[in-house]
């Protein structure tokens, strides 16, 4: 055992000593903050889920000493890259071009509110300071603590900073079941001991960073997880941070990628579609995760999404009601990509022009379509028309009175309302080709309205 190793278990003890000894307290907040369920577990409330309903727009990092590889972080564990290749990887890890006042720049110029860091994705790398584990960022040449520097960064310039943790762990040695191409033998692993192991640690990162907007977990698909594991993660997260976020990953209920939650009793708090734009959905708040290229992890040449197509996964995940966290890989040197950041400025610049039309709005009433997406706020409706395959495109009717109409992207617009529908038509010169933002003002809250389809005449 190295002698961090046995510093950090011998600090293990105390650390459950002082756990043991707070709950009460915890517990006590967790009540005026959060509404407590019938089954004993909390949820958060709309209070505090507010900010990030409002946000809209959030940045994801995927980052790692698999960046050196190239290849995806996690996946390529005994894939492409053997086992013991792989997790020596972090020998070589020295990014000393990070630096995170740079990145946390990069996340606000791109409009997003809030970043979401691979605190310990699938391959169990941590790029925190764990005293839990030697795998970890402290053992790596760079031995400087990432997310301690972020913390401080996203506190000074405004932003909230959030962890991706999986819930599997290949790398740990009482994880089951085990990875790919990993041939350990598995008789003297102990599933429980990695449950510590993994709560230990989301101690030290809900402990040491500060306040924490969400625990974005993954990986808890496996067998070994179970739905009272699940319960008891999230009922000791909040004990830990009463105000925070958690995904519906943290629990079993989760459906494929398309990320809602089934019926029954399941915990978390928000759904996760996951490279797709979610359906419109106003009851359960819902937030899609996507690639600005095609890899989550750094991949050299990856094709990186158009601005359009950004724009249009925002301004279509925006629609229906939804929030957007956008993907970035940052480089084994610790830089992101040029174009990668010029793209995420180019979406913080249109953001900055049309912003009232997507942040602190809700989805709809019209719902998304290949024609575009529409978005509210009091007594405004944002019509983004994304696709024009007519002079005009028709709207179906709705309970309110528009009183006024104007063009946010600039130029003009006809409005006419009639009782069986809304007829929208923009002359040629004020078409925009990311998206025209048609304003209407109405005699009423817009809220109000039941989602309505669109004709996919349009
Ligand atoms: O962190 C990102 C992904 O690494 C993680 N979730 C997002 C947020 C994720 N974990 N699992 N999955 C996504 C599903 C992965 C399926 C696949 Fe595969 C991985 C398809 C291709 C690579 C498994 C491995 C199936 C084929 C190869």
């Amino acid at each position: 055992m190295t002698r961090k190793l046995w510093i950090k278990r011998s600090l293990i003890f105390c650390s459950a000593l002082a756990l043991y000894l707070i709950p009460s307290c915890s517990q006590k907040q967790m009540r005026i903050s959060s509404s407590k369920q019938p089954h004993g577990y909390t949820r958060t409330s709309e209070q505090d889920m507010r900010w990030w309903r409002e946000s809209k727009f959030g940045l994801f990092i995927h980052w790692g000493p698999v960046s050196l590889k190239g290849t995806e972080i996690g996946w390529s564990r005994g894939r492409e890259v053997p086992v013991e290749v792989y997790d020596n990887l972090y020998k070589d890890f020295n990014p000393v071009k990070f630096n995170a006042a740079q990145w946390v720049s990069i996340a606000k110029a791109s409009g997003s509110k809030y970043i979401v860091i691979t605190s310990k994705h699938h391959d169990g790398f941590c790029i925190f300071d764990s005293r839990y584990t030697d795998y970890d960022i402290m053992s790596t040449p760079f031995k400087r603590d990432v997310i301690k520097e972020l913390a401080k960064e996203c506190k000074k310039q405004g932003i909230k900073l959030c962890f991706y943790h999986s819930i599997i762990d290949w790398h740990h040695p009482d994880y089951l079941p085990r990875g790919e191409g990993d041939n350990r033998p598995a008789d003297d692993a102990v599933f429980e001991r990695y449950v510590t192991y993994m709560k230990n640690q989301l101690r030290e990162l809900l402990t040491n960073y500060g306040p924490i907007g969400i625990l974005w977990f993954d990986g808890e698909w496996d067998p070994t997880w179970t739905h009272e594991q699940a319960e008891a993660l999230y009922a000791y997260v909040k004990g830990l941070q009463p105000h925070i976020i958690i995904n519906n990953r943290v629990d079993k209920g989760r459906e494929d990628m398309h990320g809602t939650t089934k019926e029954g009793n399941f915990v978390g708090d928000y759904d996760t579609p996951e490279q797709e734009i979610g359906k419109l959905n106003k009851d359960r708040p819902w937030e899609t995760c996507m690639t600005i290229c095609q890899q989550w992890a750094w991949k050299p040449n990856d094709q990186l999404k158009s601005l359009k197509d950004c724009i249009h996964t925002l301004v279509g995940v925006a629609g229906g009601d939804g929030n957007l966290l956008l993907n970035v890989g940052p480089m084994p040197g610790g830089s992101i990509e040029d174009r990668q950041v010029e793209r995420l400025k180019e979406m913080g610049d249109w953001l900055k022009k049309y912003g009232q039309s997507i942040y602190a709005t809700r989805g709809g009433p019209f719902k998304p379509g290949s024609w575009g997406a529409s978005t509210h706020r009091d007594n405004l409706i944002y019509v983004h028309i994304l696709n024009w395959s007519d002079d005009t495109i028709t709207l179906p009717p709705i309970p309110n009175k528009i009183i006024a109409a104007s063009v946010l992207t600039g130029g003009t617009a006809t409005v006419k309302q009639i009782k069986e529908s809304i007829e929208i038509s923009v002359p040629q010169t004020s078409r925009r080709p990311l998206d025209t933002i048609v304003v209407l003002r109405l005699d009423g809250p817009a809220g109000q309205i039941p989602p309505c389809d669109v004709s996919q005449l349009n």
